[in-house]
């Protein structure tokens, strides 16, 4: 017989279990960072940075809703770091979002920082260190959120994730002393050993006939975009970079350094073969190609494990043949519509050119990023009334003060030859607007005798009415692109080129959004105080750690000084590989320094692409 009450009282039972299974929890990963020693690629041992004692790192996961705690240990014994969790808002605790000399100090060997944050976002994600350069030595990996709600959740059977990088055999600190110097004046990039997937080689993953899997594929190269596909299968794009995305059937990615994509992939019925899952780097972006590097990889499909794993059959001569999905198509899944007009436009045109010691660096502007004395964060939290001032945060740290809630569009002509993928902190935005698209001729303005594809405000496509929205967007080679965003979360948020060696030359800047209201809402703990003290690095004041006087900015850390007028890279590259020993450039460079000439910014972009910046053919005569 029913019993009414008993019934009443079961589904109170459920209700409250569907409750406590719904409830966000602590999820808590201790760190201890240390060396340890790994050959992912089978060609060489090389020192990386572990996580209790392990290379792969772990992947770190999350529910949707959960709070994270990250407790990281440096026993690294000989550099700083910090954690960045990529793509993750940090809404209302930009204080946790780990780039130093940002929104924290370098956490010195033998110090804790202790990383708390909520997740409220679903999607594909990663964690890398953000100090200086770094996560070329591996300091980087997956980061999952788990969403049972997404709209594809039940379209698949089981999912995997798969990171894409590229690989070099030598410590950064041994490779970084010879890139941004006299030695190295076209800037040319370190080139990689090798190139990995799931931070090996040869993988197969193992798959069921007539199954759909989810496939999280992250970049976490520190420079090669590589190019992906699977033989003879095409797939549906779901999720971009944390937003998802209306299915959208593709067979060709491209994965610029930082980018993310869910795809899912149905398997064919039968199990006669396995499928190469190939991988193509972007050559384009290399300035020489040693003989024995490898660009193309292929891992597994696997269907049958005793059948042969066959080499990919590559159907394409380069890399540029290959023309991918082009991610600006995407619709969001939430149909969130174009933002209205922007309030405030920052233009950037990028640059690459050598400054007076001979040496390459990158430019937004003319500024190459140069770190301030006090993490920006602080000189906010420290400045009162003056923190909607930019001026306090020092010239070279090309700060720009955003409103609350504000349109902001950033407008960027890349100047330079190469592609760059840019990172915006704290936030996704709107994809309006990107030229040359993927295609034939995506490539053709990738000269230097090409002129630059200026953005004209007056003459562009219409924007799409539901943008993509993602973290991280390709600027082509002599290209630009028009993206926007809502500044709807007070922080310090860096923007940036998240190919490491860029960053390294300062291709990056600061977005102060709502400074105000970071100081009404935000509260830095102690303990980060405790990480300065312990780095002997100053946490209050200016960029140039004045608390006296927020608008004196003496003694602020400047960007090398301009090449004195007419010398130009060409007359470096030609002097340093013509003179009998660099030591001998470099002794001319001084004396020519210091003979009073008058520094002068480049006058026009124009003159700069004829005078200093690299040519191809420069790169290409080293
Ligand atoms: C970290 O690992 C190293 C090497 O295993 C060990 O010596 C050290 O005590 C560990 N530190 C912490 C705080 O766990
Ligand atoms: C991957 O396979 C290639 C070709 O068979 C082989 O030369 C290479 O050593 C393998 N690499 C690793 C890390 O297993
Ligand atoms: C993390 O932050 C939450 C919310 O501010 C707080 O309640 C919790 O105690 C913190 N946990 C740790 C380990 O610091
Ligand atoms: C996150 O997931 C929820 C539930 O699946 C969905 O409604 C929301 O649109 C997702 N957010 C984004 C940015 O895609
Ligand atoms: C790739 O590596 C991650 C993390 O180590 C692991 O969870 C995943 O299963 C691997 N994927 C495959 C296809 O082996
Ligand atoms: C990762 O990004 C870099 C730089 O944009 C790119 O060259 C490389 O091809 C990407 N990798 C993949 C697998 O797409
Ligand atoms: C595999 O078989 C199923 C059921 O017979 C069919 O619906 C599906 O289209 C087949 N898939 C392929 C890729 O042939
Ligand atoms: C793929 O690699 C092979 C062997 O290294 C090479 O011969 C071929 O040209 C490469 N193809 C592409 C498209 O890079
Ligand atoms: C770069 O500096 C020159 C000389 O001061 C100036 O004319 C030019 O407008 C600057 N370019 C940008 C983009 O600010
Ligand atoms: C800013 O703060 C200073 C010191 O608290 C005060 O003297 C000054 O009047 C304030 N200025 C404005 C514009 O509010
Ligand atoms: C941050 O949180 C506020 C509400 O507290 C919300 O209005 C805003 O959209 C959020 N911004 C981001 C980027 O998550
Ligand atoms: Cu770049």
């Amino acid at each position: 017989m029913a019993n009414p009450l008993g019934g009443l009282l079961l589904r109170l039972a459920a209700l409250l279990f569907f409750f406590r299974s719904c409830q966000a929890k602590t999820v808590t990963y201790d760190f201890n960072v240390t060396w340890v020693i790994a050959n992912p690629d089978g060609l060489f041992d090389r020192k990386v940075v572990g996580i209790n004692g392990q290379w792969p790192l772990p992947t770190i996961e999350v529910d949707k809703g959960d709070q994270l705690v990250v407790n990281m240990y440096n026993g690294l014994g000989d550099k700083s770091t910090s954690i960045h969790f990529h793509g993750m808002f940090q809404n209302g605790t930009n204080n946790m979002d780990g780039p130093s000399m940002v929104t924290q100090c370098p956490i010195p060997p033998g110090n804790s920082f202790t990383y708390n944050f909520t997740v409220n976002q679903n999607g594909t994600y990663w964690y890398h260190c953000h100090t200086d350069y770094c996560y070329p030595d591996g300091y980087r990996q997956a980061l999952i959120v788990h969403d049972t709600e997404s709209y594809f959740h039940d379209m698949y059977d089981e999912e995997f994730v798969l990171t894409m990088s590229d690989w070099y055999h030598t410590l950064v600190e041994d490779i970084a002393p010879h890139f941004i110097t006299l030695a190295n004046p076209t800037g040319a990039e370190p080139i990689p050993q090798a190139f990995l997937v799931n931070d090996t080689m040869n993988t197969s993953i193992p798959v069921k006939p007539g199954k759909t899997y989810l496939l999280r594929l992250i970049n976490v190269s520190a420079f090669v975009a590589q190019y992906f596909y699977i033989e003879d299968h095409t797939f549906k794009i779901v999720e971009i970079d944390g937003v998802y995305v209306d299915a959208a059937e593709a067979d060709t990615l491209y994965l610029g350094v930082a980018q993310r994509y869910s795809i899912l992939v149905t398997m064919k019925n039968s199990t006669e073969k396995n499928y190469p899952i190939v991988t193509v780097a972007d050559s384009v972006l290399l300035d020489v190609i040693p003989s024995d590097l490898q660009l193309n990889y292929t891992n597994w499909l696997e269907y049958n494990a005793d059948a042969a794993h066959p080499q990919a059959v590559m159907t394409v001569d380069t890399s540029s043949d290959l023309v991918p999905f082009d991610d600006i198509t995407l619709v969001p899944h939430d149909r969130m519509e174009l933002l209205p007009d922007a309030d405030l436009t920052v233009e950037l045109t990028v640059m690459m050119a050598d400054l007076d010691n001979g040496a390459s660096y990158a430019f937004f502007n003319n500024i190459s990023y140069t770190k301030p004395k006090v993490p920006t964060l602080y000189t906010v939290m420290s400045s009162g009334n003056l923190s909607t001032n930019a001026e306090i945060y020092g010239e070279f740290t090309h700060s720009v003060v955003l409103g609350h809630n504000q349109i902001v569009d950033v407008v960027l002509n890349n100047g330079d030859t190469g592609s760059h993928p840019f990172h915006l902190h704290g936030h996704n935005f709107q994809l309006l607007h990107r030229e040359p698209s993927y295609g034939a001729h995506f490539y053709d303005y990738a000269s230097a005798s090409t002129p630059p594809l200026t953005y004209d405000p007056s003459d562009h496509a219409a924007f799409p009415p539901y943008p993509a929205r993602r973290d991280t967007f390709v600027a082509p080679p002599h290209g630009n692109f028009v993206i926007r965003f809502v500044a709807d979360n007070p922080g310090v948020w860096f923007f940036h080129c998240h190919i490491d060696w860029h960053l390294a030359q300062g291709l990056g800047m600061l977005m102060i959004e709502a400074p105000t209201q970071m100081q009404e809402r935000m509260t830095i703990p102690e303990g980060a105080y405790d990480t300065c003290r312990a780095a002997g690095v100053a946490y209050e004041g200016n960029a140039a750690a004045n608390t006296e006087d927020f608008l004196d900015l003496s003694g602020q850390n400047k960007q090398v000084a301009w090449l004195p007028a007419g010398f130009t890279a060409k007359g470096i590259v030609a002097m340093v590989f013509s003179c009998v020993s660099a030591f001998l450039g470099m002794a001319f460079i001084s004396f020519y320094g210091a003979t009073g000439i008058q520094s002068k910014k480049p006058e026009a972009e124009g003159e700069n692409q004829e005078g200093s910046a690299p040519t191809d053919s420069q790169r290409l005569s080293l």
